[in-house]
């Protein structure tokens, strides 16, 4: 046991495209009130640069991922199911699916259960870990795409890789943290880098 690999794959953003998702539906229920392109992009939080917008965007946004189907709905990223059902075959891993659901929980967690059942498996909901805070959750690699991963442990057992999405791709390179591109890039190299 102690020599095997525990991976933990982030949700929203790594594997299921909320951003696509969250764009696609505020336009069809918002037609029109103004958007932002995944091109204009900047920042973690969807809600924050939407009010920054116009104030009243920032419950519009919001509204859109507290409604029924909105996790559901969410398209995978492409390749993402392949390389995380992949990744899980693996010798010597341990791939869970590590991801904070909303606070408005009617539908949200529900959904992401539902969502890893259809796209990877009956299988795989042994997998889900639902967590506001990631930090007190052990592990040596965690996929995420938010650049900073806080809580209360100030020194979690992984190492964050930073997956890149239309809100973090610009910016600057940091010397500390690693990156994957996408599913296209070399997550199994990532792997390797841990064992
Ligand atoms: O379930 C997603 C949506 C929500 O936070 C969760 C991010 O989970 P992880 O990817 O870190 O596991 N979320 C909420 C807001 C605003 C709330 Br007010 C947002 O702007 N973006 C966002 O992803």
């Amino acid at each position: 046991t102690g020599t095997r690999l525990r991976v933990l794959l982030d949700m929203d953003g790594v594997i299921a495209d909320f951003e696509g998702g969250l764009l696609k539906k505020y336009r069809q229920r918002y037609p029109n009130e103004p958007y932002i392109s995944l091109e204009e992009r900047r920042g973690f939080w969807v809600s924050t640069q939407y009010g920054e917008l116009r104030e009243d965007l920032c419950d519009k946004a919001i509204s859109i991922w507290e409604s029924k189907n909105f996790f559901m709905d969410l398209d995978p990223l492409p390749g993402s199911v392949e390389a995380v059902k992949e990744m899980a075959k693996m010798k010597n891993t341990d791939v869970f699916i590590c991801t904070s659901p909303i606070k408005h929980y009617a539908h949200c967690p529900y959904e992401k259960y539902a969502w890893v059942e259809r796209h990877l498996g009956p299988d795989f909901l042994e997998k889900v870990i639902l967590t506001r805070d990631k930090t007190v959750v052990s592990g040596d690699i965690l996929i995420d795409d938010k650049p900073d991963i806080l809580g209360v442990e100030p020194n979690p057992s992984w190492e964050h890789v930073l997956f890149t999405a239309c809100h973090n791709k610009h910016l600057p390179a940091s010397t500390t943290q690693r990156r994957l591109l996408s599913w296209a890039d070399d997550w199994r190299g990532v792997l390797d880098g841990k064992r």
